[in-house]
Formats: structure tokens, C-alpha cells, sequence
């Protein structure tokens, strides 16, 4: 994945340079979504509802794709943040997906990518994001508090995804102000429910949590939220739900 990302990552940037991109986005007002943090912030638990038609581990998940509408929906049912998957190889994403989006909804945007180099970014900027997510296995100890702090100064958030005790330990000491803690493994794609709930106690409840991958009952909400997380990430149950909507009103109750 990190491999197929740096390819295309070099293929952009002969298409625009990081120089004409970063001309692009100094153009930008740095406020152009809501501040995610400071959503989080607020009482209860938060939803980023993903929109992916299909992951690694699952191939296709939906063959019917209209992901603005998806989107919209998944805004107007009360969803807090809207996850859109970028990574064409393994997710069928599609960068300008999030550029659309984003020009239909007005709750903040994640750009949900394998964030490898500053040119990505910018790029999530360029396209309207108001997030980021920086995987704290596939990055250094340097690059986590860089990436971030650029994010920041951009008016975005990053959320500093972990799965591992050690991890954990690496988002804290970086400065991550939102923590992702990923029930799948990356490497395998197994998917351990209690992953999340195992870990969560090494984070001080100043910075809020998001519990992410494999969540799919109002049951698994309830655990989740029980057990103090500020939000849920969930794509695969609501792309195959029939009642997306239903779905996100009945979770955030
Ligand atoms: C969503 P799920 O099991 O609800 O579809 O998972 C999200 O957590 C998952 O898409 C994800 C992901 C990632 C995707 C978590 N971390 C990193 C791509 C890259």
C-alpha cells in the first residue's frame, strides 16, 4: 500500500508541483470547514460515517456507488464528519470524490489516505478537507509531529491513528491532539473489536478518541461509548445498509 502510495504520489506531482499546489492552497481561507476538534470536544459520541465502495479486505463492498448522495445522507441523518476513502488501488477511491463532497455537505471532511508526504497534505487542503489521518505504523516519530503540524496551520486536524500499545505510546509522546485507535490490523486485516477497548485507557480523557473499523451494532455503540470514547469511524455496516440513515439516527441516540 505504502508502495502503490508513493508511486502516485510521484505521478501527481509531475501532473502539479508541490510549489503550484502550495500557490493553490495559500489562496485558501484556513477556516473552510468547522473545526473538528472542537466538535469532539462537545459531549457525546461523535460519527464520521465512512463512504467507500471497497477495501482490501473485502473487495467490493457496494457496486452502486453514488457517493455524493451518500454523503449528503449521511449529513443530514446527523453524522458529525464525513470519513471519504482517496486511495484508488485498494479502496476505489478517487481524490476528486472528496472535492465533490465536500462542495455538498457542510460538516467536515477526512481525507482517508495513506498520508506518506506533505504533497498529501496540501492536496487533502486543496480539496477541502478538514482532516487528516497520519498512520503512526507507517510513519516516524519525526514526520508525526511535522505532517501534523502542517495540518494544523492549514486549519486542519489530523487523527493519529494506532492499534498497538506502542503506538499508542508514540501518538502521545508526537503531540497528536486526536487519537484514532483501529481495531484492524494493517498488516493482516483482522479486525479485534476489543482492540479499541483494551487501549483506550492509555489515553488521558483531555484528548478525545476515536474507535475505528469492524463497529456494527447499536450494541457495539453503547460498549463504545460506555466506555468513554468521543466518536465512532464506521464505513463497511452503513455502506451495506439499506437504512443508512435510520442507522446513524439510531447510533446517536
Ligand atoms: C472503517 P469499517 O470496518 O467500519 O469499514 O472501517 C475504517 O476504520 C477503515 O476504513 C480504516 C481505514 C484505515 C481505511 C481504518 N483505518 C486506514 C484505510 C486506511
Amino acid at each position: 500500500l505504502v508502495t502503490v502510495t508513493k508511486k502516485r504520489l510521484l505521478r501527481h506531482q509531475q501532473v502539479l508541483s508541490l510549489d503550484e499546489l502550495k500557490q493553490t492552497v495559500a489562496q485558501l481561507p484556513k477556516d473552510t470547514q468547522p473545526n473538528f476538534l472542537a466538535i469532539l470536544k462537545q459531549p457525546g459520541l461523535h460519527i464520521i460515517a465512512e463512504v467507500k465502495q471497497a477495501s482490501p479486505s473485502k473487495g467490493t463492498i457496494v457496486t452502486d456507488f453514488p457517493y455524493v448522495e451518500i454523503a449528503t445522507s449521511y449529513e443530514k441523518a446527523g453524522a458529525d464528519a464525513i470519513s471519504v476513502l482517496t486511495e484508488p488501488d485498494y479502496f476505489n477511491g478517487h481524490l476528486p470524490y472528496l472535492k465533490h463532497i465536500n462542495d455538498h455537505v457542510s460538516v467536515p471532511t477526512l481525507r482517508k489516505d495513506f498520508t506518506i508526504d506533505p504533497y498529501m497534505i496540501y492536496e487533502a487542503k486543496a480539496n477541502g478537507a478538514g482532516i487528516i489521518l497520519l498512520i503512526v505504523a507507517i510513519l516516524d516519530d519525526q514526520q508525526l509531529i511535522t505532517y501534523r503540524e502542517l495540518a494544523e496551520s492549514l486549519g486542519m486536524q489530523a487523527i493519529v491513528e494506532v492499534h498497538t500499545a506502542q503506538e499508542v505510546q508514540r501518538a502521545l509522546k508526537s503531540g497528536a491532539n486526536i487519537i484514532g485507535i483501529n481495531n484492524r490490523n494493517l498488516k493482516t486485516f483482522q479486525v479485534d473489536f476489543n482492540n479499541s477497548l483494551r487501549l483506550r485507557h492509555m489515553i488521558p480523557t483531555t484528548i478525545p478518541v476515536v474507535a475505528e473499523s469492524g463497529i456494527k451494532t447499536s450494541e457495539d455503540v453503547a460498549i463504545l461509548a460506555s466506555a468513554g470514547f468521543n466518536a465512532i469511524l464506521m464505513g463497511e455496516t452503513l455502506m451495506r445498509s439499506q437504512q443508512k440513515a435510520t442507522l446513524i439516527k439510531e447510533f446517536k441516540e
